[in-house]
């Protein structure tokens, strides 16, 4: 295959930002963008001289020109349009979560093995440089055993009972908000970070507002202050605005380590929060997504780091998710940019060992949901399936 012809599905935040970074992807041609309405479609498509727009998905599936799909459409959507496209034979790159349960995430899973397709998960904050440096750093032992590993997903856009947005509709978002949608992160990067796995959680979750003001239209990610006012209407809240996991960590089915995190979507000030704290035996490391050139380094007998983001001083396996000289900062398009690439070569060569999140991640990540939602009812730690 030379070059590849993807569509993008959905033009709202996340679609713009995958047709950014599509850009940027060597071997691929955006040949047609799909969203709700052809306006839509159309508005989109022109900032990148895409002319090719619809306002129905099942156009992008029925072109057999087409050879992958981007899904970035809420939640919901995400389960039916992968599976339509994998049918049609379309390799696939999906906004997480994959699913809205795991038994459509399983499905997902052995289609894409069926079919000998690819299927990309978006958890695209792992390909942050300093975030594979702490992962590099890690396999090669200079942390020791990892004894705890914890951290937050912070942000405050929810903080109003005025904020509204898709995600507070389990219809469209599903039974979890903020474990789901910014948990989730946490989760993949903590086990890709560390090398081990969840082995079981105990969970508590808060709804602190039982009713929030749907506007009557509107409700964009991230408004804040700049959302319209306008006619609203009192809509009881099901999906929780803040999470708290403890959680156990195995390495091959053994018990290891022992962490924490919160999830929080009403935290004045912090705006995207992710922090992630591991400490072994020999050091720690901490990263923070709203300094994400950073990465703090813990010492017991020596003062301790801060390393900045600089391909010369990174592990060399980190090197490669570095395009930039140390002082050129790279942040979240990039990390887009660094998934997308490396998708589209396995996609080039079905012979490559994929090096990205794949629908098995976002099935990993569903089963962890479920057991913090088990754990939360029944107020007692859950194990999570392997
Ligand atoms: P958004 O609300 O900004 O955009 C969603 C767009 O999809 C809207 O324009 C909507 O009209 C469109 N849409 C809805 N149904 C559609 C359909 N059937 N066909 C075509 N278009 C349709 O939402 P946002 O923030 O872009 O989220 C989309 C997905 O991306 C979600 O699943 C979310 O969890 C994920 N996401 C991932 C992020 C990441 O860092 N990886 C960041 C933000 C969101
Ligand atoms: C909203 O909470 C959101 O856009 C999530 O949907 C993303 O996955 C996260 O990366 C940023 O915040």
């Amino acid at each position: 295959m030379d070059r590849i012809r993807t569509a993008v599905i959905g033009t709202g935040f996340m679609g713009r930002v995958h047709l950014e970074a599509l850009r940027r992807v060597e071997n691929v041609d955006v040949v047609e963008v799909a969203a709700t309405s052809l306006d839509k479609a159309r508005e989109a498509g022109a900032g990148y001289n895409i002319l090719n727009v619809t306002g129905d998905w099942r156009d992008v599936i029925n072109d057999p020109s087409i050879d992958a799909v981007h899904v970035a459409t809420p939640n919901v959507s995400h389960f039916p349009i992968a599976k339509a496209a994998l049918e049609a034979g379309k390799h696939v790159l999906c906004e997480k979560p994959l699913a809205m349960s795991s038994a459509e995430a399983q499905e997902l899973t052995d289609l894409a093995a069926k079919k000998k397709l690819r299927g990309g998960l978006c958890h695209n904050l792992r390909y942050y440089p300093m975030v594979q440096q702490m992962r590099r750093m890690r396999e090669a032992d200079e942390f020791g055993e990892i004894l705890v590993v914890q951290g937050t997903y912070s942000q405050d856009w929810m903080l109003y009972e005025t904020d509204w947005n898709w995600r507070v509709d389990p219809k469209v978002s599903g039974a979890s908000r903020v474990m789901a949608d910014i948990g989730s992160h946490f989760f993949d990067m903590a086990e890709h970070v560390s090398g081990l796995k969840v082995s079981a959680v105990c969970s508590d979750l808060q709804i602190f507002h039982p009713t929030r003001k749907q506007p009557k239209s509107g409700g964009e990610s991230f408004s804040g202050k700049l959302g319209a006012a306008g006619e609203t209407v009192d809509t009881q809240i099901v999906t929780e605005d803040f999470g708290a996991t403890l959680f156990r960590m195995a390495k091959n089915g053994k018990d290891q380590a022992r962490g924490v995190m919160t999830a929080s979507q009403v935290s004045a000030g912090r705006k995207n929060g992710l922090v992630l704290e591991i400490y072994g035996t020999r050091g720690g490391a901490t990263w923070r997504q709203e300094c994400p050139e950073e990465l703090w380094l813990g010492h017991r007998d020596a003062p301790n780091q801060v390393l900045l983001k600089d391909p010369s001083l990174m592990n060399e396996k980190a090197r490669a998710f570095a395009d930039y000289p140390g002082g050129h900062a790279e942040g979240y398009p990039d990390t887009f940019k660094q998934l997308f690439r490396r998708f589209y070569a396995s996609v080039a060569d079905p012979n490559l060992a994929p090096d990205y999140p794949q629908f098995a991640d976002g099935l990993r990540q569903m089963k962890i949901l479920d057991a913090e939602l088990a754990s939360h009812k029944a107020h007692a730690w859950m194990d999570v399936p392997a």
